[in-house]
């Protein structure tokens, strides 16, 4: 209590005691009853809002206290009208839990020259509207009651409070008096009182947790989300509680948007447990208690005592603040170990996501609200706050919308008024002016409090409001059209709403494309000001959906208990729960539905085969098309193929005689998703992936749109970017020897897989795929020396005294654009750095070979250790793939493809840093045969037709000396004849087809511009069936030939004899490409005369120039390329260095003076 006991006026005092609180701001329309307030507010610090109308005012304030705990600003108004006007907002804050204190004037309590007029008994009357109302009846109680104001406004269950001031008491003095204000500590619940949660979790099997409105608080965010991640537990939340945990979460079961029979209640239905954190029953029940006998348990945990009634009656109580009692429920079941059945969690999340994809990109117009979210959520930043106004798109926000944060939904599922969305983007404004924020509002709704636009343009806040028009109350005729009832009365002629926005001051827009709508948003929130954006909407697609939504979340239990058994279903107090129920309204389950989740279940290589319902002939036929020897260990096709050039050496006798089939996560026919975000998404089947050999369709793969990619960069340099780089080492090491395991584990499915997508043999599909394994290890191995430098930096007077600190940081998102060569090697030279490095990337796949990068985004997206922002692998269009390129998002392009496709990337990449791993023709000289001739022409063979020479380091050049000349020529064309072409898949084939017909036919011409220039022709040369070209050997080309200076990409050498070493260096020099080159010699002057005078990226001694090693660097240069591969390497380029510089850091400073 203050000691100041000099005079002041009453209305001063009042002024001086919300400052005291802490209010920073005034809200409201003030009457003649309150110019002395308005007076003494004049000469304080506290800034005056005047709105339009005060139920807006109240509003404003309700929110600044929903988002701040505290009440910073109050609402003012005058007698009689002004106060009646508040009372919804003092109903929504009431409902809502929300801080806030409503001031309101009098006339005279002691005199009154005007009798009744305008008096109302506002005191009585907000009595069930708030936690505390009274008249000051003296200006000494001004302290007191102000304190009270503000103390039980703030305190559990927050609200609204009212102090209502007569004009007469305003302006009478009084004694100066304060009261300090308290903090008041939230009651924590001892141990014993979570005592009885943690018995019951200890002994659960499958327990779930619904987070409420109560607990959207920044503070108790992190208790729930450790929770969560470290115990495992799926979560869904209320309308009112979204943000509080990761809608990405992998645990995140989705909004209880309807209270029951929506997807999340088949989760609810096998459920054992159910953990409500926050909830409050002013809530719309996110799901409905019955009485009757359950095992299934409820356990409340929140800053009040359980409101219970017929829906809600749970069965053990924790009162008390929400995040301390879950954290030491977390702490106690975490020393125990406690592990939880999350398996059915799991797969009801894959089928509820698979159920959410509809109309998500829609491209009707008037747009679907689907879509509508869709966007925005793609265009706004993970903080930016939605204030929704109350309509039919009010479920769809809370069903589509993907918060990250808490209280970045501001939606009312309590009083669920009309009119609150602009006044509460204000208030949100006001408060967190850094922040985006959208209202969203439907047209009948928006008018409700459209004039506080002039507000808005006045105080120049910058806010946008979405204006959903359906020229419709869309929500209560969806009502209407529900109850049978004939459509009346509920259509709006609306005014020009751009004009209305312009009327204001405001900057007005109309979407009039689908297309249109993200590039309008974008404009608005970077752009300061007042937006107001008119969307045309439809519900149509709304309503048809919702309907729906029953028989289809009716499926997802049936095909739950059909996996797991029946036994998974507690059959007791949450509808649809018995199984004849939901049996019942599966049968209605749309076809679109049953084929969607079709797709989850064969998508899913680890589900159970009790739980196949599909025919098994379809599955034998699946298997037998596709697989050849699924049980071959992948220890033996290791040992087959220690590299890609030895391997072939081992090709007659890596016979696999086992033909027992697997169960593949692709199979002939199926729909196969990308990985945006992390996630599988079955967006189309746009993409007819070949098998090359047979050239008939092997499945179809989805591709993205230009918006999936701008939601992929969004996400990595974002969010994907800050998880990536806060990985810890030891964690980017498990994911990458995670990647190791499963490719092990499912190699040969990765070999069949990359020889029906390629066509190379599967023996070179094997030793790629072992390649891939190693890609990672050598990765995971490098995670853990990430080293630095230290030093002394004193090295002129000026520094002295000078350290430094050199360490590598992430450089940030990467762009990946791999080629159909190598599907598997070439992906994991780029995908395995960036993990390691911790850089967030997008791949984008060869649109030939996209398989073997899904199969590995597969792996990613099921690795709890890897953050879904982190990575998107998208097989797409040009056109959609061009942000790879130009997106300043992406720090680093990682390209590998053709010369000219690399060069002209590089020059559109601007400020980005370029890798380039191009083209080459490369050349091998052969200058003594001290390796034995067998074992030269073997090499050779391997390094110039291995995948029919689809390498960019295949020989293709070949010179051999004058002295030893006809002897490798005999022995090297007879061996080159032996080679047997034909089907990949069989296990003694050397020659696979080439990639496409085109290219036999670019091969085979460019063959035979040689032969008519002159050239022999010493075997091959022709095409065979649409795409194989025999392996081809041509002697003495003329060096103008095509076939000589460009690269080939196809199975043919150039050989000619030399005489001396010198001049054949210069021959290998002459060339635009300087990749890497072959020298076989024991020589070791002229080895080191290659390696010094050779202008490429590598000099291999004693082999082939095809000879590669994941761990060394790998590289061309002039037109072969840019920068280095390699693991080490690479992981150089994804990091940049940054020094600390610091000025005598020893030194002891007086901190005293
Ligand atoms: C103040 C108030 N009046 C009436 C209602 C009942 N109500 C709920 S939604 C709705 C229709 C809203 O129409 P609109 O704002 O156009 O949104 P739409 O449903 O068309 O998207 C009505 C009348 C309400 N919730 N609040
Ligand atoms: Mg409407």
């Amino acid at each position: 209590m203050g000691d100041d006991k000099s005079k002041i006026k009453v209305s001063d005092l009042l002024v001086k005691a919300l400052e005291n609180e802490g209010v920073e701001y005034v809200v409201g329309i003030p009457g003649e009853e309150n110019l002395d307030v308005l007076e003494s507010l004049r000469k304080s610090k506290i800034k005056v809002i005047l709105t339009r109308h005060e139920q807006a005012a109240g509003f404003i304030c309700a929110t600044v206290g929903r988002l701040t705990g505290q009440v910073k600003a109050v609402a003012l108004s005058t007698l009689g009208p002004g106060a009646t006007n508040f009372t919804t907002a003092a109903a929504f804050a009431h409902l809502g839990g929300m801080p806030c204190v409503f001031l309101t004037g009098q006339k005279g309590i002691r005199s009154t020259k005007q009798a009744e007029f305008q008096i109302v008994d506002i005191v009585s009357m907000y009595q069930p509207l708030t936690k505390y109302a009274k008249t000051i009846t003296d200006g000494n109680l001004v302290p007191s009651m102000v304190r009270r104001a503000f103390r039980e406004a703030t305190t559990e269950k927050p609200g609204p409070t009212l102090l209502e001031l007569p004009e007469d008491i305003a302006s009478m003095q009084t004694e100066f008096n304060l009261f300090e204000p308290t903090p008041v500590r939230r009651p924590v619940t001892d141990e014993k009182g979570t005592h009885g949660a943690v018995d019951i979790l200890r002994n659960a099997k499958r327990p779930i947790m619904i987070v409420g409105a109560a607990a959207n608080r920044h503070r108790a965010r992190r208790a729930i989300r450790e929770f969560v991640d470290e115990l495992k537990i799926h979560v869904v939340s209320t309308q009112m509680g979204k943000g509080v945990v990761d809608e990405r979460s992998e645990f995140f079961l989705g909004c209880a948007a309807i209270s029951s029979k929506d997807y999340i209640h088949a989760a609810l239905d096998i459920s054992d447990v159910i953990i409500m954190v926050g909830h409050d029953t002013t809530e719309k029940p996110p799901f409905i208690m019955s009485s009757g006998a359950s095992s299934r348990k409820v356990i409340h945990i929140s800053f009040d005592p359980a409101h219970v009634d017929s829906t809600y009656f749970p069965q053990v109580e924790i009162v008390g603040d929400c995040a301390n009692a879950v954290w030491q429920i977390k702490e106690k079941l975490r020393a125990d170990n406690k592990v939880f059945d999350a398996a059915p969690f799991r797969r009801i999340k894959e089928y509820t996501d698979e159920c959410m994809q509809p109309g998500t990109d829609d491209d009707q117009f008037p747009m679907n609200v689907a879509r509508v979210i869709t966007d925005m959520r793609k265009v706004l930043p993970d903080d930016a706050i939605l204030s929704l106004d109350n309509g039919l798109y009010k479920v769809m926000v809370a069903r589509y919308y993907k918060a990250v944060e808490p209280l970045t939904v501001l939606l009312d599922n309590a009083l669920a008024t009309m009119g609150a969305g602009l006044p509460n983007a204000i208030g949100t404004n006001l408060v967190s002016p850094d922040q985006p924020v959208v209202a969203i509002c439907g047209d009948g709704g928006y008018l409700m409090n459209s004039e506080e636009l002039a507000t808005a343009v006045q105080y120049g806040f910058n806010i946008t409001v979405l204006v959903l028009n359906d020229n419709a109350l869309g929500m209560i005729k969806w009502k209407q059209e529900g109850m049978n009832f004939d459509e009346y009365n509920l259509d709006l002629r609306n005014p020009d709403f751009v004009k209305h926005a312009e009327a204001f001051g405001a900057q007005g827009h109309r979407v009039s494309k689908t297309e249109e709508f993200a590039d309008v948003l974008r404009h608005c929130i970077g752009t300061k000001g007042v937006h107001v954006v008119e969307v045309p909407v439809t519900y149509r697609w709304v309503s048809d959906m919702l309907e729906k939504v029953p028989s289809e979340a009716s499926e997802i239990l049936r095909r739950i208990v059909d996996e797991f058994g029946e036994d998974i279903l507690l059959g007791d107090s949450l509808p649809p729960s018995s199984k004849e129920e939901a049996d019942e309204a599966s049968k209605e389950a749309s076809e679109e539905c049953t084929k969607r989740l079709d797709k989850v279940r064969r998508s899913n290589s680890e589900r159970s085969s009790t739980s196949e319902t599909k025919g098994c002939e379809e599955s034998q036929q699946e298997k037998s098309a596709s697989s050849s020897s699924a049980t071959k260990s992948s220890s033996e096709s290791k040992s087959k193929s220690a590299s890609t050039s030895e391997k072939s050496e081992n090709k007659s006798t890596s016979q696999s005689d086992s033909k027992e089939s697997e169960k593949w996560s692709i199979n002939k026919g199926d729909s196969v998703p990308f990985y945006l975000v992390g996630r599988p998404v079955y967006a189309n089947e746009d993409l007819e992936v070949m098998d090359k050999h047979t050239n008939e369709v092997f499945c179809k793969v989805a591709v993205a749109t230009k918006s999936d990619m701008e939601t992929a960069i969004h996400e990595v340099s974002t969010t994907g970017a800050r998880k990536m780089a806060a990985l810890p080492h030891y964690v980017r090491k498990e994911i990458l020897m995670n990647v190791a395991r499963e490719a092990r584990r499912r190699s040969e499915e990765l070999a069949m897989m990359t020889t029906i997508e390629n066509g190379k043999a599967i023996s070179d599909a094997r030793g790629e795929v072992e390649r891939l394994v190693q890609t990672f290890e050598i990765a995971a191995e490098e995670t853990v020396r990430m080293y630095g430098e230290a030093g002394d930096m004193d090295i002129a007077k000026r520094a002295h005294g000078y350290q430094g600190i050199v360490k590598r940081f992430p450089r940030g998102p990467v762009s990946m654009i791999s080629p159909f060569n190598f599907p598997l090697n070439l992906l994991a030279s780029k995908v395995a750095p960036a993990i390691a490095a911790g850089c967030p990337f997008v791949v984008k796949p060869a649109s030939r070979t996209p398989l073997g990068s899904l199969l590995v985004g597969e792996i990613l997206a099921n690795d709890p250790n890897m953050p879904k922002e982190g990575f998107s692998v998208l097989p797409c269009t040009r056109e959609s793939g061009d942000a790879l390129t130009t997106d300043d998002r992406f720090k680093l392009l990682s390209f590998t493809g053709s010369a000219s496709v690399g060069w002209e990337l590089k020059a559109k990449a601007s400020k980005k840093h370029v890798v380039l791993e191009l083209g080459g023709n490369a050349a091998c000289v052969v200058d003594d045969l001290d390796e034995g001739l067998d074992t030269v022409v073997q090499s050779i063979t391997t390094g110039a037709f291995y995948q029919s020479g689809q390498s960019c380091i295949s020989v293709q050049r070949l010179f051999v000396h004058e002295s030893i000349y006809s002897r490798f020529k005999d022995a090297f064309v007879e061996k080159v004849k032996s080679l047997k072409m034909g089907d990949p898949k069989e296990e003694d084939t050397f020659l696979g087809p080439v990639i496409s017909e085109k290219d036999a036919d670019r091969i085979t011409e460019w063959i035979k511009e040689a032969t008519d220039k002159g050239a022999n022709l010493l075997t091959g040369g022709n095409k065979q069936g649409t795409n194989f070209v025999e392996a081809t050997v041509l002697e003495n080309v003329s060096h103008d030939c095509t076939i000589y200076n460009e690269e080939l990409f196809g199975p043919a050498v150039c050989l000619e004899p030399y005489s001396d070493f010198a001049s054949i260096v210069d021959e290998v020099n002459n060339s635009r490409y300087g990749l890497q080159a072959g020298v076989f010699t024991n020589n070791l002057s002229k080895a080191h005369y290659a390696f010094e005078n050779m202008h490429c990226g590598g000099v291999v001694i004693n082999n082939v120039p095809s000879y590669r090693i994941d761990s060394q660097p790998y590289g061309g240069v002039k037109d072969s390329g840019l920068g280095r591969e390699g693991v080490r390497y690479a992981i150089e380029d994804m990091t940049e260095m940054r020094i600390m510089l610091m000025k005598e850091p020893g030194k002891l400073r007086d901190t005293k003076q």
